[in-house]
């Protein structure tokens, strides 16, 4: 693919410390263009962004998880007939020059998903002992219904391609609970999925939306959202990717 429009998707929730620097850090690549969707933030987030002059959507109530904002760049990113769309978290977690690793693929039509993975060359961030675990729990149970090896899956640093796009900005119209749910789906609906590792920061500021508590109930309601995904994928692979 010669030139590919490419949206970057900003996720947001309350991240008023962080937002300044991983707008500017988007921003140096011109090439880029920048969505950030705001989660029903209630700090300074959406101010800043006014200020800045950045694109934005805000939910009017927050979602429950960043799994909530998946839906509203998929239809922007269909609406506004983009080739590429990545996410990209609000919180300095991840590094806009670590882009291209996970564009590349996807211009090259190699797949249509891609997953940045933290634990590929185990360098940077590795995220919380908890985490791993669940981490590693969904990653073996993906893998074996994908029939190939991913390593982090929950990893918010992707990249999808136009059919993705299409596939949750415009055929698909449930709401998606979880990575997992939107990796499955993807794979039914007959995406190629690679991962590719990339290097990872720790949060600058503010806290993750997994603590102890929500990290030992998080397996078990992945588990129940690939049990669903696994029970009602019918209408997901008629769209044929
Ligand atoms: N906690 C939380 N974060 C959200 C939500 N919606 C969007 N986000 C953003 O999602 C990104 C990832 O969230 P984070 O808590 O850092 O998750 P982690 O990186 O997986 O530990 C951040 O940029 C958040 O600001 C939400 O409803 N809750
Ligand atoms: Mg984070």
């Amino acid at each position: 693919m010669k030139n590919p429009n490419i949206l970057i998707s900003v996720i947001v929730y309350n991240e008023e410390e962080n937002i300044n620097s991983v707008v500017d850090d988007i921003l140096s690549f011109p090439n880029l263009d920048l969505i950030v969707i705001d989660n029903g933030s209630f700090d300074n987030t959406v101010n800043i962004l006014k200020e800045k002059k950045i694109n934005y959507i805000t939910h009017c109530v927050n979602s429950g998880n960043s799994a909530g904002t998946l839906m509203t760049y998929m239809k922007y990113g269909f609406l506004n007939n983009y080739d590429i769309i990545c996410q990209f978290d609000g919180d300095g977690q991840h590094i806009a020059k670590e882009l291209y690793k996970i564009i590349d693929p996807i211009k090259n039509n190699e797949a249509d998903y891609v997953i940045g993975s933290r634990f590929l060359d185990k360098i940077g961030f590795q995220s919380s002992f908890f985490r791993r675990i669940a981490i590693k729990i969904f990653a073996n149970i993906d893998s074996l219904i994908i029939g190939h090896k991913v390593t982090d899956v929950t990893s918010g640093f992707r990249a999808y391609g136009k059919k993705v796009i299409e596939l949750f900005g415009n055929y698909y119209k449930h709401e998606i609970y979880d990575t997992n749910q939107l990796l499955l789906l993807s794979y039914f609906a007959g995406a190629r999925i690679c991962e590719v590792p990339v290097k990872m920061r720790e949060r600058v500021h503010g806290k993750s939306e997994f603590n102890i508590l929500n990290s030992v109930t998080f397996p078990f309601k992945g588990l129940v959202n690939i049990l669903g995904t696994l029970l009602f994928n019918k209408q997901i692979k008629k769209f044929n990717i």
